[in-house]
């Protein structure tokens, strides 16, 4: 009796016989594809990351705590990480892309450093900060964009009275990926500076190029170190009043690397954006998981259905192909935001909708 129920249902001997075979060849390492390749071979984009914002008046009261805990000289860099809560304890706001503000309190300097991920500041809150990137010692007001490319030396300080705060993002993810991560400290704390501030925009985003710089089509990394905000908010007041706005990102500039006109970085791409007092954003989606910055003003961004209202200095991560919409009050806004678009555009695999 008990031996004839047990052939009695073919599907569970079946079931029994796949099991005894998965493990039989899993000790050559083997594994069956057709259990896990619906996970693979997704229709749509997949994510374990959630839309979330980080307001600017909690995480400013909860860095200034920071100061007291630990000095940037400790901690050789003082930054909370804005963890996708969809996936903590990773060091990831997006799946290709780090996230954190950094904060310096005057007199500290954070020492000079470099590495294969690239980096990007936005900064926040604060001024007489500077960072200097590969020579160029390059004053921080709040809104300027500024690049750290791969293997580029830089170092920060505070020399002024205030904290200075601001947003650091961060390829490591990808690279990490890649596991091809190099890193080096330098004996020197601070790099000797041999550009004044302002000295690569001036030389390469004026449109002019120094006399036999080639217009290498194929240079990776944009040669200018700050693009400063104050040079960049007439631009976006200027597209404003031609009617130069996009019905889904308003008023927008892409940072470009004005020698080719390709991104800022190979692996991140940047972009600022006006919305117009009373804009009604129409919906988007993209493959590339974005981080926004608030620049200026206010409004909401709904997120995968989620509203989120954001304010000045917020931070806030749109996840890949999760529909987003932006829309504003009786203020114009200027919003900040960066994105892996570029290496996905370089893979061939970057796609977007509506
Ligand atoms: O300022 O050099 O947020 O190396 C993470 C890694 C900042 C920096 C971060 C870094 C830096
Ligand atoms: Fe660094």
């Amino acid at each position: 009796m008990a031996v004839a129920t047990a052939h009695a249902d073919p599907k569970h001997n079946i079931k029994n016989a796949r099991q005894a075979y998965y493990d039989k060849i899993s000790k050559y390492h083997l594994a069956p594809l057709w259990e896990v390749l619906k996970g693979l071979v997704t229709p749509e984009p997949k994510t374990q990351m959630i839309p979330a914002l980080w307001k600017f008046p909690e995480v400013e009261k909860l860095m200034l705590e920071a100061g007291d805990v630990i000095t940037a000289e400790e901690a050789e860099r003082r930054v909370l990480v804005l963890e996708n809560p969809g996936d903590p304890g990773k060091s990831k706001i997006t799946n290709s892309l780090f996230a954190g503000i950094q904060l310096i309190m005057p007199g500290e300097i954070a020492e000079a450093h470099q590495h294969v991920a690239s980096a990007i500041r936005f900064v926040l809150k604060g001024k007489g900060a500077y960072t200097a990137v590969e020579g160029e010692k390059s004053s921080m007001e709040h809104g300027d964009f500024i690049i750290t490319a791969n293997w580029a030396p830089h170092d920060h300080g505070n020399p002024g009275k205030e904290p200075v705060m601001w947003l650091d993002v961060l390829d490591m993810p990808t690279v990490n990926h890649f596991q091809a991560s190099f890193a080096n400290h330098f004996d020197e704390k601070m790099q000797n500076v041999n550009h004044e501030d302002g000295d690569s925009f001036e030389r390469y985003a004026t449109g002019v190029l120094p006399d036999g710089a080639a217009a290498d089509t194929f240079m990776k990394r944009s040669p200018v170190i700050n693009y400063p905000y104050a040079k960049m908010k007439p631009i976006l007041e200027r597209l404003k009043k031609t009617g130069d706005i996009d019905k889904r990102h308003g008023a927008r500039v892409r940072y470009a690397n004005p020698v080719n006109g390709g991104p800022v970085l190979p692996t991140m791409g940047a972009n600022l954006s006006l919305l117009p007092k009373g804009f009604k954003g129409e919906p988007y989606r993209s493959t590339d998981g974005t981080v926004f910055a608030v620049a200026e003003g206010k409004g909401t961004t709904v997120i995968d259905g989620q509203p989120f209202e954001w304010g000045v200095n917020d931070v806030f991560v749109i996840p890949p192909w999760k529909r987003y919409q932006h829309t504003v009050g009786s203020e114009d806004a200027v919003l900040f935001s960066i994105s892996d678009r570029p290496a996905q555009e370089a893979l061939g695999i970057w796609r977007e909708g509506n």
